[in-house]
């Protein structure tokens, strides 16, 4: 069984591509669950397999602490810490060959709490991986690419599973901006190149500093345009799965 965490920024897309993605992977006749985290969801473009909602009220958080909706929602994301045994039993008991789980809509409550690290490492003793996307409107202004460079650095320093990254929502931009953001995750001089181009004063000279720390972290890896909504790159971005899960790449920082 293989474990796939879908993270990153409200809005990115990680509900939406935990749909396409079980989707997709069940015309390739994989035995495929979705989970999902997301205690605060409303609705959910797919019907999860195991939801954190049955165990989690939101609702009833806000009732019985006395909280607002953001109060509740951080305490929400807390609690699955203390259902992730039973959250675990609940995916085996279903002895599924692919895991795909869909994480709370704000990356910080998962990501930057104690539960997140904890969950994921309590959830199941699995094989694990960690799917970061970048939200390519977003992502097309370098100064923005940068800024999700760095989160998903502190991602990694945070969970320390095999991670990859994807460009996703990839149909909402031309091929050739795509061409231009694949190409500053490649190679890191034409992403300095673009930030020189569009910045001037002081806000240049940081980003020169910021490019340095990039450089000596090597932060370096090729993103994956994808698409939840056309499907587009889906097929690259299970490759890349298989490749971490069959050991060849096992860590991408
Ligand atoms: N065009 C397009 N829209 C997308 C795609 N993925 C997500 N969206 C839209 O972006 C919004 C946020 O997506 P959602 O999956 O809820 O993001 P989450 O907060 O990360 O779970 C929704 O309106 C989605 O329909 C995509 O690949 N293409
Ligand atoms: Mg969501």
């Amino acid at each position: 069984m293989f474990i796939i965490f879908l993270i990153g920024t409200a809005g990115s897309g990680k509900s939406l591509l935990t749909a396409s993605l079980t989707n997709w992977l069940k015309t390739q006749k994989q035995d495929v669950i979705a989970v999902s985290l997301d205690p605060g969801a409303f609705t959910l473009p797919y019907t999860p397999d195991v939801d954190v909602r049955d165990f989690i009220s939101v609702e009833g958080i806000m009732e019985k602490y006395r909280l607002g909706p953001n109060g509740a929602l951080v305490m929400a994301a807390d609690l699955i810490a203390e259902e992730a045994e039973r959250l675990g039993r609940e995916i085996e008991s279903q002895k599924p060959d692919v895991v795909i789980v869909d994480t709370p809509g704000q990356m910080e409550l998962f990501a930057f709490r104690a539960s997140g690290p904890y969950i994921a490492k309590e959830l199941t003793k699995e094989p694990k991986a960690v799917v970061y996307l970048f939200d390519s409107v977003f992502s097309a202004d370098p100064l923005n690419y940068v800024s999700n460079l760095f989160l998903s650095a502190a991602l990694y320093n945070r969970f320390f599973i095999p991670q990859t990254h994807v460009l996703s929502k990839c149909d909402l931009l031309s091929p050739k901006d795509l061409d231009f953001i694949v190409d500053w995750s490649a190679n890191p001089k034409k992403l300095e190149t673009a930030i020189e181009d569009r910045l001037s004063g002081m806000r240049r000279l940081l980003s020169r500093d910021m490019m340095h720390v990039i450089h000596r972290l090597g932060l370096r890896f090729l993103l994956t345009p994808v698409s939840a909504k056309t499907y587009e790159g889906l097929i690259n971005l299970n490759a890349t799965l298989e490749r971490i899960f069959t050991g060849g790449d096992k860590f991408t920082y």
